[in-house]
């Protein structure tokens, strides 16, 4: 079996759609993959997903706030932006010192996460903040765990400082289409989020970057955020799909954004493994509130990431107990276990 981490040159298949690698996918013949039948959706979804990884895995990340809150930038979906700090309640807190963040590393690993994510509420990484994360990655690396960083935008330097100190994984969401994206963030460009996606990959980080549905996009708006990530060359190691968590205090939780229907979820997960056959696609946020059958569709359909342990950044996530009961129902592993 290809492991998601090799970009091998399988033979092209158009006509089936499977098992091919393509990286020339058109936003129509993204759009064509969301208006098929949802069982015929699924069921081809499965069948590459089966084609390139073991279906009965799920590999275990988990999240961990290092700076939180008081961020310049305006994303109408984050409760972090300081724009709307009067109305979420959240405050700006300052970079975790090492120690507090490997303790919760350590904890991370013992109750059975693979790779620690660590997020900072910054519109970039600043050089000054260098060194320190540089630390942090460095210590969590030697507890035997991966590790992913999103920090905001990067210069190459910066990416190339990061790889050294021993970092896996760099997070950075593209989060919508080019389309949509001026109704969701107005104070950084698409383009900028491409640049930092390009100094991961050049310093020879794996890159992580995804979105998020339900911010009352279109299905063509879908299409175009997959049309992107599908067509990068070799496409991203990891794509998370997330649902918004519709945050009290963020422009996206007032009326008018309404409730997303979760088939149009797992539509969008079926389509991300349709289109990038061997990346690690992860649902994401939004499991909270998302039922067992749900999240079982979205195995189905080719998610093989979660994030797990009881909290995202600022808000929660399902209980281990509730997860551990999940996977023993599906006869789902972690993706590390023999
Ligand atoms: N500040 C950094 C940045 O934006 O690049 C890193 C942290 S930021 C919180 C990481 C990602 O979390 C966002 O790009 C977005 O896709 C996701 N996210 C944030 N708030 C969310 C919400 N309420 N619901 C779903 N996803 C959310
Ligand atoms: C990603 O795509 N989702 C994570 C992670 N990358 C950094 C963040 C989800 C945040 C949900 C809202 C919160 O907890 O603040
Ligand atoms: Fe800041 Fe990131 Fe939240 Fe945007 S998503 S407001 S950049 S913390």
């Amino acid at each position: 079996m290809a492991t998601a981490l090799e970009q091998t040159s399988p033979p092209q298949d158009k006509l089936t759609g499977t098992g091919d690698i393509r990286h020339d996918w058109t936003r129509d013949e993204i759009a064509d993959l969301f208006s098929l039948p949802f069982m015929d959706l699924v069921h081809r979804a499965a069948t590459i997903h089966r084609q390139f990884h073991d279906p009965n895995k799920v590999q275990l990340s988990q999240l961990l706030s290092i700076k939180t809150g008081g961020c310049a930038e305006d994303c109408a979906y984050c409760p972090q932006s300081a724009k709307y700090a009067d109305e979420t309640g959240i405050k700006a807190d300052k970079l975790m010192a090492l120690q507090a963040v490997i303790e919760d590393a350590k904890a991370a690993k013992a109750g059975g996460a693979e790779r620690y994510c660590m997020g900072a509420a910054w519109t970039r990484l600043k050089d000054r903040d260098l060194p320190a994360i540089e630390d942090i990655v460095r210590e969590v690396k030697a507890l035997g765990l991966e590790t992913c960083m999103t920090l905001g935008m990067l210069e190459p330097h910066q990416a190339s400082r990061l790889k050294d100190a021993g970092l896996d994984y760099y997070n950075h969401n593209i989060d919508t289409s080019p389309d949509y994206y001026g109704e969701i963030i107005t104070t950084r460009t698409f383009a900028e989020r491409l640049d930092t996606l390009q100094h991961v990959r050049d310093a020879g980080i794996h890159v992580c970057t995804g979105g998020i549905i339900g911010m009352g996009e279109g299905l063509t708006d879908r299409a175009g955020m997959l049309e992107v990530l599908a067509t990068m060359t070799p496409h991203p190691e990891s794509v998370p799909i997330n649902m918004l968590v519709q945050v009290e205090g963020t422009p996206l939780a007032k009326a008018g954004t309404d409730k997303l229907d979760p088939l149009e979820f797992v539509r969008t997960i079926a389509v991300a493994r349709i289109t990038m056959p061997q990346t690690v696609v992860r649902l994401s946020a939004g499991r909270e509130s998302m039922s067992d059958e749900c999240q079982a569709l979205c195995f189905l359909a080719g998610a093989n990431s979660i994030f797990y342990g009881e909290k995202l950044l600022t808000t929660g996530n399902p209980d281990y107990s509730h997860d551990q009961a999940l996977f023993k129902k599906l006869g789902v592993t972690p993706a590390g276990a023999a």
